[in-house]
């Protein structure tokens, strides 16, 4: 956002960010095995390609590495405000100017705001009875502890999701035992992750245009991947198929692989891509969980069987707490309107980056934006484009507020959900894309290319601009 601001000639800017370093969820996520399920070509800014990736799906380090590069590369440092924690945002309608607070009573005040603190960044520890009765050792996956020594230890793992995937196969490196515990199977696809060769990055250096190329058909390929993810079609039964086929391929044991075999549309929850998740299950070391959790105890993890599993360490791969009925802290608007308030039953926004009633205020991955076959970047450099607009005509035209129509909002929703219902999201499955009666305000519907076209313009229409002058 910073980068395009700047581009854009809009200089006066300041970043809140709450930690004491860059790099969000790649500073946070740096359990053993992190890395992107993007292939990393896909995955960075078109305005700033990096010809060096070492992988097709390089690691967390490399990432950071990437984002420490477009800091200095761009010269962002002297708009970064370290530990600074918001804790609220309140719109002065009288004066159009955000009050942004900060723990420990610091305030900014900004014409506009740019949402930027990412859905996934809220580690959860799940609801399970007694989990302050525990007495060994707890790791969140994106709260790595890179001092504990796992060798000799006794480990469990919570959950199977996308981190789980990618921490299992080190752990069973490291740890003495490790015990999976699984309580739903997800679809798990073969990774193409290969080493990037030296003649190829200097290609790319050397010819940039290679890889743009290259961009571009990795862009293509995954947009394809959307009629087998979204949308229920015959490439769904394709991907399905390759799906069992790399579990048949990799598990021999019938039972286990009845144990690890989805019953729920492919898509419908995040696809894993591993091709070390299911050959790690079957190390000596380490065996799968099916029973439910019924408790944690002082010493492990009672199932519902009634088997104590005793434990060192218990690894909480069980996501993140998205947000999805509510603000991640107070945010007033219009008349002292509370946006918390108003997305309790799910947050709703026009093109998922404006609410009405919280005028110069824009959102960065916000309701309904979510893709499931695509690089996240791609809709993100969408996003960043559509605010620096917007942005960039409240300071022109010198608007005290610019705030989208209730009604442009309203039907910007009705046809998103209408979308939604026949997706493979909303199939019948729980995941973290839902709100708790079943509501999707996360995902987008649609292609990339689709999403990337509607936030072309900004509509003057769905508007309401009130002049500074003009009170
Ligand atoms: O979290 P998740 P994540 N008892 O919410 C289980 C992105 N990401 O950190 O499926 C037992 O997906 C839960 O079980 P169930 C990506 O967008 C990307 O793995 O709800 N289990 C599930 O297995 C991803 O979608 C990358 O039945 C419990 C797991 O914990 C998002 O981050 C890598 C439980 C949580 O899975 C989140 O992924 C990592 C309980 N009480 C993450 N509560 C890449 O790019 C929860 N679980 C590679």
């Amino acid at each position: 956002m910073a980068i395009q601001l700047q581009q854009a000639g809009i200089r006066d800017i300041v970043i809140l960010e709450r930690a004491d370093a860059v790099g969000g969820t790649w500073r946070d996520n740096r359990y053993p095995g992190a890395a992107c399920d993007i292939p990393s070509n896909l995955y960075s800014y078109s305005f700033a390609q990096n010809p060096n990736w070492s992988r097709s799906f390089s690691g967390s380090g490399e990432i950071l590495d990437y984002i420490h590069y477009l800091v200095s590369h761009f010269n962002l440092a002297p708009y970064i405000r370290f530990k600074q924690n918001v804790t609220g945002l309140n719109f002065d309608e009288n004066a159009g100017l955000w009050h942004a607070s900060i723990e420990g009573g610091d305030t900014v005040r900004a014409r506009a705001v740019v949402m930027a603190q990412g859905p996934l960044s809220n580690a959860i520890f799940p609801d399970i009875a007694g989990l302050e009765k525990y007495k060994g050792h707890t790791i969140h996956s994106a709260r790595w502890d890179h001092d504990y020594d796992f060798s000799n230890k006794r480990v469990a793992v919570i959950g199977t999701g996308a981190s789980a995937v990618q921490i299992i196969p080190e752990l069973v490196k490291q740890a003495g035992f490790v015990k999976v515990f699984q309580r739903t199977p997800g679809w798990v696809l073969p990774r193409p992750d290969f080493e990037t060769p030296e003649w190829n990055k200097a290609l790319f250096r050397k010819f940039p245009g290679t890889q743009d190329a290259l961009r571009k058909a990795l862009y293509v390929t995954h947009e394809s991947m959307a009629l087998a993810v979204i949308w229920n079609s015959p490439l769904t039964r394709i991907a399905e198929r390759i799906g069992r086929l790399h579990l048949r391929r990799q598990v021999k044991d019938r039972w286990l692989r009845r144990q690890l075999t989805p019953d729920f549309r492919i898509g419908c929850k995040r696809v894993l891509l591993s091709n070390d998740y299911y050959p790690a299950l079957q190390q000596p070391n380490c065996k799968l969980v099916t029973w439910p959790i019924d408790r944690l105890s002082e010493q492990g993890i009672r199932t519902a069987e009634g088997i104590e599993h005793q434990f060192d360490c218990i690894v909480f791969a069980t996501g993140f707490d998205v947000c999805k009925t509510g603000t991640p802290f107070p945010i007033t608007g219009l008349g002292g309107r509370a946006l918390h308030d108003e997305w309790a039953r799910g947050a709703q926004a026009y093109k998922s980056i404006n609410v009405a009633g919280y005028p110069n205020l824009f959102l960065t991955f916000g309701p309904n934006s979510g893709p499931g076959h695509n690089s996240a970047l791609v809709y993100m450099e969408s996003q960043l484009d559509y605010a620096v607009r917007g942005i960039q005509k409240i300071l022109d035209e010198d608007l005290k507020m610019l705030d989208v129509k209730a009604d442009a909002q309203a039907a910007h929703n009705k046809a998103i959900q209408a979308r939604l219902a026949n997706t493979n999201w909303n199939s019948g499955c729980k995941s973290w894309y839902l709100t708790e009666d079943g509501h999707n305000v996360t995902m987008y519907p649609g292609f990339a290319t689709q999403y990337a076209l509607q936030m072309r313009t900004l509509d003057e229409a769905d508007y309401r601009r009130t002049p500074m002058a003009g009170g």
